[in-house]
């Protein structure tokens, strides 16, 4: 079998501690990337280098320690600006994930700018975190959400959309890559097709960071999320970037020290961009490991890793697609990541504990995306996500492992 050619040498697994090792006495096959990426060593020792150098509270320390602390930590916000080629430094709020970057605009731009009865419109790919925050702050103003739906064919549908998006609704909020499916979805159309109505948009870009280059300025849109855990830095840091003068009318949305610029007994007066929305002690080695991560990817540069992306998904789908009984769920492009998939009889968490059992370690489950598995008819489904460090060989040994969790199974 050929498969699209990769450039990224497989030596690359020895920069990752972790893969290097058995679970139940087979060499880990770890295929659960989009829940979490592992940590290269370049990662984890920025964070001993941290911890044994300059550990130290930031932005409020005339001492040395504190001062390299917090030049580091700026440092690492211009390198996500660069990463995502946001305007400026200030539009970049960091937070601990994207899961919390999209609670402080629920809390923030809900409070604000959701009116009375009003709308917001999500797609009906959205993984609980865009969901579940915006369902609470609609019911705070007696508003609703509604849904873009998918074609047959596991697409968004553009034309109810475009609908949805006339009626003015006070912001869109979607996914960029499905985490359940790996559809990537067209978001510059939709955020055309949303400012030609007046509406703002945020884009989860969770799935998005690692496999493809992302710039915010050209994508054109008002806020957008991402975690470190799933692009090769630690958990516990994550990203919210929104346009600077969208953030700058909008309210704090946790409240303490570090945000604000004046505290008197009964008052207080905030803090300007990006601190305002960053309350207390900051996950400051979190942001320069980040930091160090996206050295790592933009080292591997984005032509290889979509290259290596669509290489594995190729093998991976290929293998899978030759099993008779299995359901694969969006198989068309544009993908990029994920394979979802289900044995036909078998229940999708007993798949995956045989698949364990043989050392490959993927996700089951509704993978936080329960309504959209009420539309594909199924309490969940098997998912194998892919990273830089997989090889062919370890997606042809997920076929397979399932075809012998078939055979086992029905
Ligand atoms: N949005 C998307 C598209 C995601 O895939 C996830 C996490 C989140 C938001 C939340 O990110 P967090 O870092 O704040 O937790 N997705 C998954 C997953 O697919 N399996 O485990 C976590």
């Amino acid at each position: 079998m050929i498969y699209e050619n990769s450039t990224i040498d497989r030596n690359i697994r020895a920069d990752f501690p972790i893969l290097q090792q058995e679970v139940h006495g087979m060499p880990l096959v770890y295929l659960a990337n989009a829940a979490t990426t592992q940590n290269p060593k370049a990662v984890l020792e920025a964070m001993c280098r941290y911890y044994e150098s300059i550990n130290s509270n930031v932005h409020r320390g005339v001492h040395s320690l504190s001062q390299q602390a917090t030049t580091a930590h700026e440092a690492a916000r211009e390198t996500v600006r660069g990463f995502i080629n946001a305007a400026e430094a200030e539009e970049i709020v960091f937070t601990r994930g994207t899961t919390e970057s999209i609670n402080l605009l629920a809390q923030s731009f809900g409070s604000a700018c959701i009116p009375q009865g009003g709308t917001v419109v999500l797609s009906q790919m959205e993984h609980h975190a865009n969901l579940v925050p915006w369902q609470e702050a609609v019911v705070r103003k007696g508003g609703r959400l509604a849904y873009i739906p998918m074609t047959d064919d596991f697409q968004l549908d553009l034309p109810v959309a475009e609908n949805l998006l006339a009626q003015k609704p006070a912001l869109l909020a979607v996914t960029q890559v499905s985490n359940a499916l790996g559809r990537v979805n067209p978001i510059k159309e939709l955020i055309r097709m949303a400012h030609a109505y007046g509406v703002p948009v945020l884009v989860d870009g969770a799935q998005a960071v690692a496999h493809m280059p992302v710039d915010v300025q050209d994508l054109d849109c008002d806020f957008y999320c991402f975690s470190g855990h799933k692009m090769y830095a630690p958990m516990g840091i994550g990203v919210l970037y929104g346009k600077k003068a969208l953030l700058e009318q909008l309210p704090p949305y946790q409240f303490g020290g570090e945000m604000i610029s004046e505290v008197h007994w009964h008052e207080s007066r905030y803090n300007r961009l990006p601190f305002k929305f960053e309350a207390g002690t900051p996950a400051v080695a979190e942001a320069i490991c980040l930091a160090e991560a996206i050295r790592y990817i933009e080292a591997l540069g984005f032509d290889a890793v979509k290259a290596h992306d669509r290489m594995l998904l190729e093998a991976a789908t290929e293998g899978l697609a030759a099993i008779d009984g299995l359901d694969i769920y969006a198989k068309e492009q544009p993908k990029c990541g994920v394979i979802s998939f289900n044995i036909q009889g078998a229940h999708h968490y007993d798949v995956g504990v045989i698949l364990d059992q043989m050392g490959i370690a993927v996700r089951t489950g509704h993978h936080c995306a329960q309504p959209l598995m009420g539309i594909l008819g199924v309490s969940g489904t098997v998912r194998a996500s892919f990273a830089v460090y997989n090889t062919v060989e370890e997606a042809e040994q997920l076929a397979a492992a399932v075809r012998k969790a078939k055979n086992m199974l029905t």
